[in-house]
């Protein structure tokens, strides 16, 4: 018996150790350890942090999502905003301010963000429960949240929605600031959820996801395996409920909230695309932390779907506007694309994880594709005005209420601002990732990152002008020379690969191999997973350089979508492209783009915060309504980055141009 109880002790010290030990095989190089000089990336994350964090704080402020939590910590009042999510906006404010914090001291805004810590706090109830929307007025909540605590969490209370942020925005405010004030709020709730959920406890699917990510996020700062194991149980509570499963309403047969069935079971990117995102976000997080291959088989499948059937040329997912979802396989329709901006960053988390747990350079091809397309698109050029959804096409004779055609301060669900907010200064976080001494190289972002190999110090100084032009240059530069494969990712986009699916090609193909210099000369380098692997030992201040050629792409779609038959989208390095009224004389759903265009580019600092445009002549076609008659003439079009669209004003845009006239459509209105 004593022999026994010693063998289990072992045995779970083993598990103990081993589970502190399995991780993503891959680590990334945080953001507190790199600096950023680069004049794309810097600028935003320097509006974000001078315009949109303070803008943010304003508005969770004037909105009343501040008096919220003041209200609560009373018993006193009523809830003062609509959702019950509201109290999100304020963390992921936090979020978006600690990082900036970590990088850009700055003693007001560390005060005011403590400050706002101090106020959360106060709301918390003594066993940790925190959620303005109840604890106003336990008696009469709000009715979204249900008259007692978890009641309604399997539909909209987002209780856990608003503890997953909280844990998020808590872990980032410990990471960037070494303060423990807002983790140990986040614990206490943590512990009240490990209490109060779980085998022979209470069982929910959360009705929103992120509550997963977010205690994961807490168990590597604690180790302690409570929140690993009800992330694990939560995830695994999906599928159980009873539906209707035969109704074709996706909130009747829980497809929405992605609980038709278990997770393991799931193959296709489906229902709320946010939810989506931030479920499987968790699934790779758990099965990077305890190996689960059944989680990595379903995630794989469901992200080939996704990428082969259920994604924008420019990166954005979730098509269809009721429900927020995904649509069916290449249900892309453009005149009525949703595309939420959240969607984007979830899909920005989802492939960094899937990144480091395979390894595989295509996700990061995905990640950049969203990051430097369908996601900044979501935040203007000022800082402060905001896409919810992102629009395909914009056509002065379409309109829809849901689909917004200009860009808007803030929103009454505010999701989107906030997340952008969180989001735009982890940036650095996202560039430079390890394995031992595999040193990842994945996006080309000038500055330095600050990486430990083998216990050495090693700094990589990136200069480069991406994404307007493809010359990379690295430095090198171990504390002492040191061995090591450096791996510099050669984006798809440079290997005919519009994304890494079948969904989009290049209608021209070209093979022809990087050259890469070390030190002036050419080297031998293997390309694995989509990385050009240089294997030497690098000695201090080694130049890297390589070219990635950027060509001005015409991108055509699969014949499924068929919305794009007979089109074609413009792609350059890692943008696309889009034509906008502004500078197609007040329209931009009348150019033809024949075959055989030829364009120019050219880099216009005046223009949007500094552009590559590209010209060409190509058709208009013209309608004399007056003649009733139709002809074309040839025009110069002008495109720029899809992401710089909507900022000089309302009006017309577009992503695909027909290459022929070959219908006209007739509107008798
Ligand atoms: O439900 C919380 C957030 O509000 C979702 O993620 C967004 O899609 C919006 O509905
Ligand atoms: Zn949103």
């Amino acid at each position: 018996m004593i022999k026994n109880i010693c063998l289990l002790a072992l045995v779970s010290c083993w598990f103990a150790a081993n589970a502190q030990k399995q991780d993503y095989p891959i680590q990334p190089v945080p953001f507190t350890s790199v600096k950023l000089t680069d004049h794309f990336w810097s600028s935003r994350i320097e509006t974000n942090r001078t315009v949109t964090i303070p803008a943010s704080f304003k508005r969770c402020d004037s909105t009343g999502r501040i008096k919220n939590f003041v209200m609560a910590a009373e018993h006193k009042g009523k809830f003062c905003t609509v959702y019950p999510f509201d109290d999100t906006d304020i963390y992921k404010t936090i979020e978006g301010a600690s990082y900036s914090l970590a990088v850009h001291s700055d003693p007001a805004l560390a005060k005011y963000v403590d400050s706002l810590i101090a106020i959360v706090g106060r709301a918390q109830e003594p066993d940790g429960y925190l959620y303005t929307a109840r604890s106003i007025n336990p008696a009469h909540p709000l009715s979204a949240a249900g008259p007692e605590r978890w009641i309604n969490e399997g539909k909209l209370s987002h209780e856990l929605y608003n503890c997953g942020h909280m844990f998020e925005a808590a872990a980032a405010h410990y990471m960037a600031t070494g303060q423990r004030n807002f983790l140990n709020i986040a614990l206490k709730n943590a512990d009240l959820l490990a209490r109060t959920f779980g085998p022979g406890k209470k069982h929910v699917a959360p009705g929103h996801e992120i509550v997963e990510m977010g205690l994961v996020r807490l168990y590597r700062i604690t180790g302690k395996t409570d929140y690993l194991n009800l992330a694990k149980f939560f995830i695994d509570q999906r599928g159980i409920k009873q539906y209707d499963k035969h109704s074709k309403n996706p909130y009747e047969n829980g497809v929405y909230f992605q609980d038709n069935e278990p997770v393991i079971d799931q193959d296709e990117a489906e229902g709320h695309a946010v939810r989506a995102m931030y479920l499987y976000s968790g699934m790779t997080d758990v099965a990077a932390l305890t190996g689960d291959t059944a989680y990595i088989k379903a995630i794989d499948k469901i992200w080939n779907n996704m990428v082969t059937k259920k994604m924008y040329v420019q990166g954005s997912i979730g098509a269809v506007g009721d429900g927020e979802r995904f649509g069916d396989n290449y249900e892309l329709p453009n005149a009525t694309a949703y595309n939420e901006t959240c969607a984007a960053i979830g899909s920005v988390f989802w492939n960094q994880r899937m990144f480091l747990l395979h390894g595989d350079s295509k996700y990061i091809d995905v990640m950049e594709k969203t990051l430097y397309n369908g996601l900044i698109s979501g935040v203007g050029l000022d800082g402060k005005s905001f896409f919810y959804t992102n629009a395909m096409q914009v056509t002065d004779s379409f309109n829809h209420p849901d689909l917004e055609r200009e860009r808007s301060g803030w929103f009454v669900c505010s999701c989107c601002p906030t997340n952008v907010v969180r989001l735009i200064p982890s940036i650095p976080g996202y560039i430079y990732a390890q394995n031992g001494n595999d040193v990842y190289v994945n996006l080309f972002i000038s500055g330095t990152g600050n990486l430990k190999v083998n216990n050495k110090e090693l700094k990589i100084t990136q200069q480069n002008n991406y994404p307007w032009d493809g010359g990379l240059a690295f430095t090198i530069d171990p504390s002492s020379a040191m061995d090591l494969n450096l791996k510099i990712r050669i984006p798809g986009w440079v290997q005919n690969q519009a994304i890494p699916s079948t969904l989009y090609s290049y209608q021209q193909v070209s093979v022809q191999k990087i050259e890469i210099k070390v030190n002036g000369k050419p080297v031998d380098y293997q390309m694995k997973n989509g990385y050009a692997v240089i294997s030497k030992k690098w000695k201090k201040n080694d130049k890297v350089e390589l070219t990635l050629p950027m060509d001005v792409q015409r991108v055509a779609a699969n014949i499924a979508l068929v919305d794009d038959i007979g089109k074609v989208a413009l792609q350059r390095g890692p943008l696309m492209y889009c034509a906008e009224w502004k500078d197609n004389n007040g329209k931009a759903s009348n150019l033809v783009v024949p075959k055989n265009t030829v364009f120019e580019t050219a880099y216009d600092p005046s223009l949007l915060n500094g552009v590559t445009v590209l010209k060409a002549t190509v058709k208009s076609v013209n309608i004399d309504e007056a003649a009733q008659t139709v002809t074309t003439e040839n025009k110069t079009m002008t495109a720029i980055p899809y992401y710089s669209w909507a900022n000089r004003g309302k009006g017309e845009m577009t992503v695909w141009f027909p290459e022929k006239v070959k219908y006209i459509e007739l509107i008798t209105k």
